[in-house]
This record gives C-alpha cells, sequence and structure tokens, in this order.
C-alpha cells in the first residue's frame, strides 16, 4: 500500500519519482473527470428545471461583462464572428486547468481540491443570481454541479490514494495495476456519463437558449404609426407617485407559469381558426413585415384589489388584431376569440372589442421601446384596452380561436370568474402612504385614476368623511391610460383618513360599495391614514 515516503520520494529514487508524478497527472485526470460529471449534472438539471440557471452560460456571461473593452475587440479584430468560439474555448481550457489543479491539490493537501471546487460551484451560483431576472430556483444547477463534482473528487481521489504504490506494470500482476485499472474505470466513466450529460443539457435546452438568444439581437421594426406625444403636463411631479410609465422592471406580472416559456421565435406562428371563411396563419417574419402600431395603453389585472399594484401602464408596439380578423373573416354568430399561448392557457374576449375600430387591440411585440421581455409574452402577446388582463392579454399567444361564449370558456371562468372583464372605473391614493407623518400645513395628496376606455373627468378627496373636495387632474394620454391628480390639504394636527372617488367621463361616479375581487374585479373607495403632527 501507499507508504508515506512515496509522497516526499528521496532524490535518486527514479522509479517512485516517474510513480509520484504519474499519481498526480491521475489525480489532475480525477479532477476534470469529476467537473465534467459535475457539469453535466448540473447543465442537465438546468436544461429541466431552470434554463436560466445554466452554470457554463452564466459564468460565460460573467466573463463577458468583466473582460475589459479592449480585450473583446482584440479577440473580435483577430477571430471576428468566431469570438463566441474563442470564448467557449478559453472557457473550457481555464476550468480543464482549474479542475485539473482540484485534482493534484486533493491529492496532495486535501481538502484544498474539494474547497477550490466549492469556491468554482460558488461563483457560477453567484454568477447566475446576479442577473436581474434570476429567481432562487436558478441556484439549483449551480449547486447540483457543485455537490457532485465535490463528492467526485473526493470519491476518485480517496480510490486513487488507496491504490498500492505506483509500479512498472511489467513488474507483475500485483495489485496495484488492478487498482489502477478500476480508478481509470471510475475516472473514465465519471468524465463519459458527464460529457453525455453535458451533450444532452444543451441539446434540450437548445431551443430555450434560442428565445433568448433571438430576443437579444432583435431590434424592433419603427412604427409605422407612432404612439401620440405624452404631453409633459400628464405627469406631476410629486415624490411617490407612479410613474406615468412603468418601468418593464417594474411592471406587475401575473400568469401561470411555472417556468417562463421561450419561444424561439423563428419557430413561432399564429393560428386565426374557428367561425371564419379564411384560416390564417402567421409567422412572426410575416407579422414584423406588416405595419406597426405604437400605443400607451394601461394593464390591470382582475386580482387588483382596491388600493393595490397589480396595474402598469406602458407604450406597446403591435399589430391591430382587427386587422387579422378582417383576413381571416369571423362567421355570423361568432361572438368571441378566444385565445391562446403556448402553455395551453386561454382568455375569451368579446369579438365586437377585437374588431372595434376606435380601439388599440392589438398583437403586441414590443414593450416601452424594446422587445416584449420574456416574462411578459415574448414574443407576441395581446392588449387590448377596456378589459382586466384575465380576458383580454394573452402572452405567448399561438392561436385565436374565433368561437362563441356560449361554445366555449376560458381558464379563469373555469375556475369561478367571470366570462367579461370589462375594467372598472377606479382611483388610488399614491402618496401620502398609510401610516405616514408628516407636519401641519400643506400636504400634498396625489394618486392615479382609470376608466378605461372611457377616460376621467374628474376625481375628489374627502378626509374624515367630511365634504368632497375637488383635486386638480394632469393632463390626459388618452382614455387608455391611467391619469395623474394631486390635490393640495390643508392638514391639521391629528390622525385623519383620506378617501379618493374618480368620476369618468360619461358621469359615472365611482362606488363606495365594496366588493370582492372575485368574479369580475373589485370596486370600493382606497384610503390611507395618516397622523398630522
Ligand atoms: N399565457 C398567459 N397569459 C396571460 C396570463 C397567464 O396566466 N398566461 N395571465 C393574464 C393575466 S391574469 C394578466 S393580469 C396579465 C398580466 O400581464 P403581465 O404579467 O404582463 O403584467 O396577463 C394575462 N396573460
Ligand atoms: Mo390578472
Amino acid at each position: 500500500m501507499t507508504g508515506p515516503d512515496t509522497r516526499t520520494p528521496s532524490p535518486g529514487s527514479r522509479a517512485r519519482k516517474t510513480g509520484n508524478r504519474g499519481r498526480t497527472g491521475l489525480a489532475a485526470l480525477a479532477g476534470i473527470a469529476a467537473a465534467l460529471a459535475g457539469l453535466g449534472a448540473g447543465e442537465l438539471a438546468a436544461a429541466l428545471l431552470a434554463p436560466a440557471g445554466s452554470p457554463v452560460l452564466a459564468v460565460g456571461a460573467l466573463v463577458i461583462d468583466l473582460v475589459p473593452g479592449w480585450v473583446k475587440e482584440l479577440v473580435i479584430a483577430l477571430f471576428g464572428t468566431n469570438d463566441k468560439t474563442v470564448l467557449i474555448v478559453t472557457l473550457a481550457l481555464g476550468a480543464a486547468v482549474l479542475a485539473a489543479a482540484a485534482g493534484m491539490l486533493e491529492l496532495v493537501r486535501p481538502p484544498l481540491g474539494r474547497v477550490l471546487t466549492v469556491a468554482a460551484g460558488g461563483l457560477a451560483v453567484f454568477a447566475v443570481l446576479s442577473r436581474s431576472s434570476a429567481s432562487t430556483l436558478d441556484a439549483l444547477p449551480g449547486v447540483v454541479a457543485m455537490v457532485v463534482a465535490a463528492v467526485l473528487l473526493t470519491v476518485l481521489i480517496t480510490r486513487l490514494r488507496a491504490e498500492t504504490a505506483p509500479a512498472p506494470a511489467h513488474t507483475g500482476p500485483g495489485g496495484a495495476t488492478v487498482d489502477r485499472r478500476r480508478f481509470l474505470a471510475y475516472t473514465g466513466t465519471s468524465a463519459a456519463l458527464g460529457a453525455v450529460a453535458l451533450v444532452i443539457g444543451q441539446v434540450v435546452s437548445a431551443g430555450t437558449r434560442a428565445a433568448d438568444a433571438a430576443r437579444a439581437l432583435f431590434t424592433l421594426p419603427a412604427p409605422s404609426v407612432t404612439a401620440p406625444a405624452i404631453p409633459p403636463a400628464a405627469s406631476v411631479a410629486v415624490d411617490g407617485i407612479s410613474p406615468l410609465i412603468t418601468a418593464n422592471a417594474d411592471f406587475y406580472r401575473i400568469d401561470t407559469a411555472l417556468q417562463v416559456p421561450r419561444i424561439d421565435p423563428s419557430t413561432w406562428s399564429l393560428k386565426v381558426t374557428g367561425m371564419v371563411e379564411n384560416e390564417v396563419e402567421m409567422s412572426f417574419a410575416d407579422l414584423l413585415a406588416l405595419p406597426l402600431e405604437e400605443s400607451t395603453t394601461t394593464l390591470m389585472c382582475v386580482s387588483n384589489p382596491v388600493g393595490g399594484d397589480l396595474i402598469g401602464n406602458a407604450t406597446w408596439l403591435g399589430y391591430p388584431i382587427r386587422n387579422l380578423l378582417a383576413r381571416a373573416v369571423p362567421t355570423a354568430g361568432a361572438d368571441m376569440v378566444l385565445s391562446r399561448s403556448q402553455d395551453g392557457w386561454t382568455a375569451s374576449t368579446p369579438l365586437e372589442v377585437l374588431t372595434d375600430e376606435n380601439r388599440n387591440a392589438i398583437l403586441a411585440v414590443g414593450m416601452n421601446g424594446v422587445p416584449l421581455p420574456l416574462e411578459h409574452g415574448y414574443p407576441v402577446r395581446l392588449v387590448v384596452p377596456g378589459l382586466y388582463g384575465y380576458v383580454s392579454a394573452t402572452k405567448w399567444v399561438v392561436e385565436l380561436n374565433v368561437t362563441r361564449f356560449d361554445q366555449h370558456t376560458a381558464y379563469w371562468t373555469d375556475r369561478g370568474w367571470s366570462e367579461r372583464g370589462p375594467v372598472k372605473l377606479s382611483s388610488r391614493i399614491d402618496v401620502p402612504r398609510s401610516g405616514a407623518r408628516a407636519g401641519a400645513g400643506t400636504v400634498t395628496v396625489a394618486g392615479v385614476a382609470w376608466a378605461q376606455h372611457t377616460g376621467i373627468r374628474g376625481v375628489q378627496v374627502q378626509v374624515d368623511g367630511g365634504a368632497w373636495e375637488e383635486a386638480t387632474l394632469a393632463a390626459a394620454i388618452s382614455a387608455d391610460t391611467w391619469r395623474q391628480w394631486t390635490w393640495s390639504w390643508p392638514a391639521t394636527a391629528g390622525s385623519h383618513t383620506l378617501r379618493v372617488r374618480a368620476t369618468d367621463a360619461a358621469g359615472l361616479v365611482q362606488t363606495d360599495v365594496r366588493q370582492d375581487v372575485i368574479p369580475d374585479g373589485a370596486t370600493g373607495l382606497d384610503e390611507v391614514t395618516v397622523t398630522i403632527k
């Protein structure tokens, strides 16, 4: 068995030196095999559970971010469009060197090899989590990779150490050769399984990667109709009020998708089916070739409670659905379009809303100047002013089935929600926040109000159940967007409750009758309680 002297060979002992060098080489191999197995397991876990959590891609992206500009330019100058290949080869070589070092360290200075493995795994997990869209689940593949690599490294190096002192094979059929063979078999098997898992992981996730890559490369076509300019007077300068346009990163997200569908736009198509004279099928390229229109539309969720924040306002770019339906020619009797997403979710939208000349119901591809974010429906979603999202705003849309309300029901209708969901007149106080404290004097009260597709005529604020006071409305963008308002409150000391109500352009006053969000949206008035000193 291994004697202590084999670790510290005496000078002049040629056989031992060679053997030692051989063992170090084998340890390096074991390190590479363990790393390969870990990476394979990690990539497989990523492909199956968390595509955004690929340790390999995350480290690659981190390196791209960290490499100084002049190096990138040099690489591009030298290798042109092969720059990605250069990156991958460099990363693979770097990883191999690290893995070999981990193997050798684990042999001579345990547990330093494991420490190095865990540090590398930690770096991968950090790289994944440092991306803005990362979720906790995305850390899993990196952790899997780290654990598999560390465990295998320990097992393989323990085997290697247990092996008898290396002797030239021709010295006879000693246990050494058998042990070495077994060690090599384990190492080879680990490396091979790792490589296979790595390839399967890459193949499985190729489709999902294609979506990310395509989105990154895609530049929105210029609109043929630009959104009406937003009047400067539509935004009031009050700290804490919701911005007039909601940034994509702050836009609420609601869907049933455990994992965001990742659609490669080159494989995407939209079919118009059902009660139509001509079924229409359209590719992403077909859609982009059509004249696209910009419009600013507020989107809100039926589950938004009074005063809630499941509402956002964006400038969308898309193609009017009425034009598409005009090509399909709905047949007599059709009164609903059941839109379906790639992951099988459905929404029921009244046909008359989608064919309305005066409504910007669109197949959207852009959101605030960029391609739809993956979680907001990339590559294509519906946006329909005047209806809650659950009956209109299908993300990752792939089919419009023209049908009848008495023939089909949509996802949420089957779960107790109304088959129709027009947006209800509502208003919200953004500042002051409930529980806020302020000094006596003039306090600015401000917020937003919406009566989508009808428009807001007025907003009133009430203090402690007193008279309704007229708030000042900011300019409107259109009837399809929320509207900011402010009111200067002459505040006196004490605890006060402020309430807000809106009146729509048709003269309807927002009701104070409280109704829950189910089945077709909440009603009631938003209120905040504040303390004035
Ligand atoms: N495919 C799909 N589309 C969907 C949903 C969904 O669950 N799946 N949820 C809808 C609901 S209830 C709302 S309120 C809006 C929210 O859109 P957002 O996440 O872009 O804000 O998307 C709608 N579109
Ligand atoms: Mo919703």
